[in-house]
């Protein structure tokens, strides 16, 4: 089973075969329900003319599919992806007990699988800032999704997924995953303390993602850099400048780079090799941030969109993800 990750402008035909999972970039309504989990972001583009991206996981033999809790999942060998969205409603569940319930459901869904090891997760939800019960919403879901990590019998340090986590205009809480049968090699990167190491005063439960992981698709060799911003040591730098946070955002993506590079059974994984997604807090700003991405991975593949980062002052974060043969 080989597996690997396709960037494409959409039209994603709906009778591709292989396809894993997906994720749709922009904001136009997908063409018709996909046979797929698709995690679509209705985010603006902020690349110049850009049509819609699709980025569909495409694997080597015909998935079998499912639908669990409301967990909609494709599994190929011993591959899974899904996507869970859960809307809030004014008297459901806060973002903190939905979080804890989306992540239970994964668990559930991932032990009955006997894939019990989340490699990446893609986190959305609306409102990131807002603050509800006198704490912003971002810190709810951190509480909700370390709780379920522990309920579920999962570590909340070390050995934990590569993750994202980003506000958009509106829409519900989604949250898409790949998962495997083995456990992924977490990366740290020196220049930042451990987001599951932050001190309290970034909230009372720290974020549980890893900044980077390797994992291991039979035969190859998958490196997942989590979303990236402008931190050193657990604290926010450049403040209002956001081509020295785009700088910053890129020694810290070298950086975790590095450290995964001495852990890599591929042979290691280069800048301009891997691709990229940038999430840009104010549109106006796009144009500096490409500039400074063109100067440090080339001609790489780069699809910005705007996006609010988990912490107010940040105005761009950078993830990554590249695909090697052992
Ligand atoms: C940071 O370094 C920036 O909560 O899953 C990046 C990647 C960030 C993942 C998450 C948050 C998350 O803290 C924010």
């Amino acid at each position: 089973m080989t597996m690997q990750c396709l960037s494409v402008l959409s039209p994603l035909a709906p009778d591709t075969p292989g396809v894993l999972g997906a994720s749709l970039l922009g904001p136009q309504p997908p063409a018709g329900v996909p046979a797929w989990p698709l995690q679509h972001l209705r985010a603006p583009l902020l690349d110049a003319g850009a049509a819609p991206v699709h980025e569909a996981w495409l694997v080597a033999t015909e998935p079998t599919a499912g639908t669990t809790e409301g967990i909609r999942w494709r599994r190929a060998g011993e591959l899974l992806f899904g996507v869970i969205e859960l809307a809030e409603t004014p008297d459901g569940p806060g973002l903190r007990a939905l979080s804890e319930q989306a992540y239970g459901r994964i668990f559930r869904l991932l032990d009955g699988q006997g894939l019990p090891h989340l490699w990446r997760v893609w986190n959305y939800m609306a409102d990131i800032h807002a603050q509800a019960h006198g704490l912003e919403r971002y810190r709810q879901f951190n509480l909700g999704r370390a709780d379920a990590f522990l309920q579920g019998a999962r570590s909340v340090v070390g050995r934990v997924p590569a993750a994202c986590a980003l506000g958009l205009a509106g829409g519900p809480l989604s949250i898409a995953f790949l998962a495997g049968p083995t456990p992924s090699v977490p990366i740290e990167n020196p220049r930042q303390v451990s987001a599951y190491h932050y001190p309290a005063q970034y909230g009372p439960r720290s974020p549980t993602f890893s900044r980077a992981a390797l994992v291991y698709p039979p035969g190859q060799e998958l490196l997942f850099i989590s979303g990236t911003a402008s931190i050193v040591g657990h604290q926010s730098v450049h403040l209002g400048d956001v081509l020295a946070q785009t700088r910053e955002s890129m020694d810290n993506v070298a950086s975790v780079l590095a450290q995964a590079n001495r852990r890599s059974r591929s042979g290691g994984h280069a800048l301009d090799g891997l691709s990229y997604r940038v999430y840009i807090r104010h549109a106006s700003d796009a144009p500096r941030v490409q500039a400074v991405m063109a100067e440090r991975v080339g001609a790489a593949p780069v699809v910005c969109l705007q996006a609010d980062i988990c912490r107010a002052e940040l105005l761009v974060e950078v993830e990554a993800q590249g695909l090697r043969p052992l």
